[in-house]
């Protein structure tokens, strides 16, 4: 290991840390320093199981020789290339590199340089897509309560998460959302898909009723919500979804920014529930989280819609600076290579029993309210403390840092997404870690 800085710096006021609670880090910092694998190292020292793949992004694990290799020989012969009127072969042959893992249809993308990015360029695109074929008139986007979709203006406006939306002002306008899928009452401790729930999607109805189809651009779901503490989709419900945006001539995004490549033991989730959507947003898997990078995979009759006027004009105002990177580009192959080398886009799904059975084995632990579970994804809702909301799941993740034991937690639920790598005997590990800190939690 080769950390020129490896120890914490004096003063750690000048970093103002994002989505931290910046004031409790900075009395007892949590530092990493090194990382293999499925463990990360601490400055003191310690190993730490990776119960989250990071941000749920390291799908791969943690410093994989194929990646690394990558991004150094990438370095060194091209750094940057402009992302505009040029371009370099590298993301090139990794556009065509992803298109064979989509699902079919999904034929072109658009790169970016994370999730948020990708969910913008996702709505610019669906708006876009209805003005060039003439139908201007559809500019509402439709999301859904508890949805995250990233932090820019565009994800928070379609996204359902009121923290993150109450101090910003009026957001997009022309935004509807619709309800949530969680119903604890009928589902709780279901393993895996839930029975009930899938007439909620038949509220889009009443949306367009309301709204009237003409104006509605797009509805954008995640498959699985991940961020506001993995709520799975009722059995038959993406289904319904699809059926009603085509019956009304609506696009369907997928915001697989944590379902894509192999979280559900599929490459993407529109594998996994069998419902291809018109655009699929990602990132994090992509390069498995080691340098940014996002990608919006659009159908084919979505693109080529583009594709009209004058050959020397810009078909589409839209890009980064860094879109498509060379690094970022590089790294992706990388990753790509070694998800195909050790079938880690399909791990999942032999890992899911075993994962499930172990996560179920902490009902009965205290304040346990409900375990939810697909692929390796899994969730244990806590009882919340009365007046103090946040503060029990808080808690237990602090606890499990210091047993070594990553997790994640949003509210009061406990989030866990280990890289696919994760070996059986890790999976107990990790739940026996959990179940440990539930039991010395207040
Ligand atoms: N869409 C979805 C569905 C996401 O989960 C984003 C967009 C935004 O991606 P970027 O790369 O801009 O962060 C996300 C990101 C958590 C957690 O543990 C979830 C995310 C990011 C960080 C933490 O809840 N999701
Ligand atoms: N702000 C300014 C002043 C810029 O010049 C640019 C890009 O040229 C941006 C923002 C956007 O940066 P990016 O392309 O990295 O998203």
């Amino acid at each position: 290991m080769s950390n020129r800085l490896n120890v914490a710096p004096n003063d750690l006021s000048a970093f103002w840390m994002p989505f931290t609670a910046n004031r409790q880090f900075k009395q007892a910092p949590r530092m990493l320093v090194g990382a293999r694998d499925m463990h990360y190292t601490t400055a003191d020292g310690r190993k730490v199981l990776d119960g989250t793949a990071g941000l749920w992004c390291v799908n791969a694990g943690h410093c994989r020789p194929k990646i690394t290799e990558a991004i150094q020989r990438q370095a060194a012969d091209l750094d940057y290339a402009p992302a505009f009127q040029m371009g370099h072969p590298v993301v090139f042959e990794l556009a065509n590199r992803l298109v064979d893992i989509a699902p079919q249809g999904m034929d072109h993308v658009f790169f970016t340089n994370s999730g948020s990015e990708s969910v913008d360029t996702a709505l610019k695109i669906a708006l876009a897509y209805h003005r060039v074929r003439g139908d201007g008139s559809r500019f509402r986007l439709i999301g859904r309560e508890r949805g995250y979709h990233g932090v820019n203006f565009g994800g928070v406006s379609v996204g359902g998460i009121v923290a993150n939306r109450k101090m910003f002002g009026t957001l997009l306008t022309g935004v509807d959302h619709l309800p949530h899928t969680h119903i604890p009452g009928k589902n709780a401790f279901t393993r895996g898909v839930p029975e009930h729930g899938a007439e909620l999607a038949d509220e889009l109805e009443r949306i367009v009723a309301l709204h009237d189809a003409s104006t509605i651009a797009a509805v954008i779901v995640e498959p699985v919500a991940g961020s506001t503490g993995v709520l799975i989709p009722p059995k038959g419900y993406l289904q319904r979804l699809r059926e009603i945006c085509d019956r009304h001539g609506i696009l369907l995004i997928f915001d697989e920014v944590i379902t894509g490549f192999g979280r559900l033991g599929t490459p993407f989730a529109a594998d996994y529930f069998g419902v291809v959507p018109d655009i699929i947003t990602t990132a994090k898997g992509v390069s498995n989280g080691v340098i940014p990078m996002g990608a919006v995979f659009v159908r084919k009759e979505i693109h080529d819609a583009f594709m009209t006027g004058p050959e020397h004009l810009i078909e589409f105002f839209h890009g980064y600076t860094y879109s498509g990177n060379p690094i970022a580009s590089a790294a992706a192959l990388g990753t790509l290579d070694t998800y195909k080398e050790e079938g880690l886009l399909t791990r999942g799904t032999e890992l899911a029993p075993y994962w499930e059975d172990a996560l179920h084995s902490l009902k009965g632990e205290p304040n346990v309210i409900d375990i939810r579970n697909i692929g390796l994804v899994g969730a244990v809702e806590l009882q919340p403390i009365a007046g103090q909301p946040a503060k029990r799941a808080f808690s237990a993740f602090i606890k499990a840092f210091e047993k070594g034991f990553l997790i994640r937690t949003t509210g009061d639920i406990i989030a866990l997404s280990p890289p696919l790598i994760i070996e059986k005997g890790q999976i107990d590990e990790l739940v026996d870690g959990v179940r440990a800190v539930l039991r010395e939690v207040e």
